[in-house]
């Protein structure tokens, strides 16, 4: 077992790449005892997913890991540090280094990698892709033209030839608690200044990006025959829905109604009421995902929270220019979709690909053909929860680093 870890992450755009690290960071600190350091170029957004994080402070403690300011990838990187008592602090690189999404490591860092004996175990771990190729690249070494260093592709993925995905060791059992408790269901929504919704209500939660297919979502719901309550977190999708209550409002035949309260803005019309929900932090998001009945999620972190919540999802994939994100969508449904009836597959696909811009027929009509095929929806998540559950991505790192190390005995050994 290593007895560090560093993970250095690079933000680049919105709560992916520091959701993932900030989850691997905690569970490897909390879980397996590992002393991790997280070395991140943008803690206000840390502080967005962990609200005890100061984003003024270079070094601080927060859920058991010593979080550090990296001052960026081109930036020099400094091997030595003022502690606050004046005394000055080597940096000497952890056992494991975790270097997320190939977010280029400084180049004083990875000499003093080089200078350490024995080596870290240096891997780059990938972003997450249900396409075949990735089992095949999964655990490669590259080794380092001019040093003696090795680093290696860590690939979280869907099969066992893959690094799994990231799951708490008791996340199944806090979700099952959570929803078979009226009482903690009755605070949650409290908690959201909501009383419970009645059982006809559909509950759906809502995080994604700008989206074409919201209009025509929001008017199957506000025309349909069952009240729909959609929970929107704060973010990229919120002047849509504010622009979609707008026009509703100015339309003399369609009554809109906007709520009083402007920090939680409501809206609702016909069926639908929409509530504006604050972004929470990282560990409570899983509670709405919980509480609800379908969830909308996006980028990689919170469609795999919606795997684990075992509830029917719709994901709204990050949108790349080359157009290969659709690759990377279809080679998802192709797996999930394995496990279902030919009619609901197709249910899947259809709202899936119309809510990603491709769209095959109407919103509405894919909705609907979607919310027919709920049951075998919902039996095909709990399915698919239980087969990927096996395959944990902290433990399959950790295992990883044993591997590795035994490898390198190995070559000392024949030298
Ligand atoms: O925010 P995302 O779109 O992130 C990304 C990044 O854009 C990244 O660069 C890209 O490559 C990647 O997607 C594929 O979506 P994601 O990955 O779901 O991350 C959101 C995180 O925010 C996740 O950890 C859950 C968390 N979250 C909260 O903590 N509280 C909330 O209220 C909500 C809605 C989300």
């Amino acid at each position: 077992m290593p007895h560090s870890c560093d993970i250095f992450c690079n933000v680049v755009d919105n709560y992916g790449d520091i959701g993932v690290c900030w989850r691997l960071a905690r569970q490897l600190a909390q879980e397996h005892g590992l002393a991790v350091r997280l070395w991140v170029d943008d803690l206000g957004t840390l502080a967005r997913l962990c609200p005890e994080a100061d984003a003024a402070r270079d070094v601080q403690h927060c859920r058991g890991v010593e979080v550090r300011r990296w001052q960026g990838v081109d930036r020099p990187f400094t091997l030595r540090y003022l502690r606050a008592n004046g005394e000055e602090e080597a940096i000497l690189p952890a056992e494991l280094v975790v270097e997320a999404f190939a977010c280029k490591l400084p180049q004083g860092y990875i000499e003093a990698m080089a200078a350490r004996e024995p080596k870290p175990v240096w891997i780059n771990l990938e972003y997450l892709s249900a396409e075949d190729w990735v089992a095949g690249c999964h655990k490669l070494p590259s080794p380092q033209p001019s040093l003696p260093l090795t680093r290696y592709f860590f690939f979280p993925g869907f099969t066992r030839q893959t690094g799994g995905l990231l799951l708490e060791r008791d996340l199944f059992a806090r979700r099952d608690a959570f929803q078979s408790d009226a009482a903690r269901q009755r605070a949650f929504w409290k908690a959201l200044g909501m009383e419970m919704p009645s059982a006809e209500t559909l509950k759906v939660s809502l995080f994604g990006y700008e989206n074409d297919a919201l209009t025509g979502l929001f008017d199957a719901w506000a025309g349909g025959s069952q009240p729909v309550l959609c929970l929107v977190p704060e973010g990229r999708i919120l002047p849509q829905v504010k622009q979609y209550f707008e026009e509703v409002g100015r339309d003399s035949s369609r009554h809109a109604s906007v709520g009083m309260n402007p920090d939680l803005p409501s809206y609702s019309c016909g069926k639908l009421e929409v509530r504006v929900l604050p972004f929470v932090e990282q560990e409570r998001y899983d509670e709405l995902l919980w509480a609800c009945d379908i969830n909308f999620v996006r980028g990689e972190d919170s469609c795999v929270r919606a795997q684990w919540a075992a509830l029917p999802f719709i994901w709204h994939i990050y949108p790349q220019h080359d157009g290969v994100h659709m690759q990377k969508l279809r080679a998802f449904m192709a797996r999930y979709c394995a496990g279902l009836a030919p009619e609901a597959a197709r249910a899947l696909q259809g709202l899936w690909d119309t809510w990603n811009g491709e769209a095959a027929v109407p919103i509405g009509q894919a909705w609907n053909d979607f919310r027919e095929h709920r049951s075998m929806l919902r039996q095909r998540a709990q399915g698919w929860a239980q087969e990927l559950a096996e395959n944990n991505l902290a433990l399959n790192l950790l295992d990883f680093f044993r591997e590795t190390g035994r490898m390198r005995a190995f070559e000392i050994e024949g030298q």
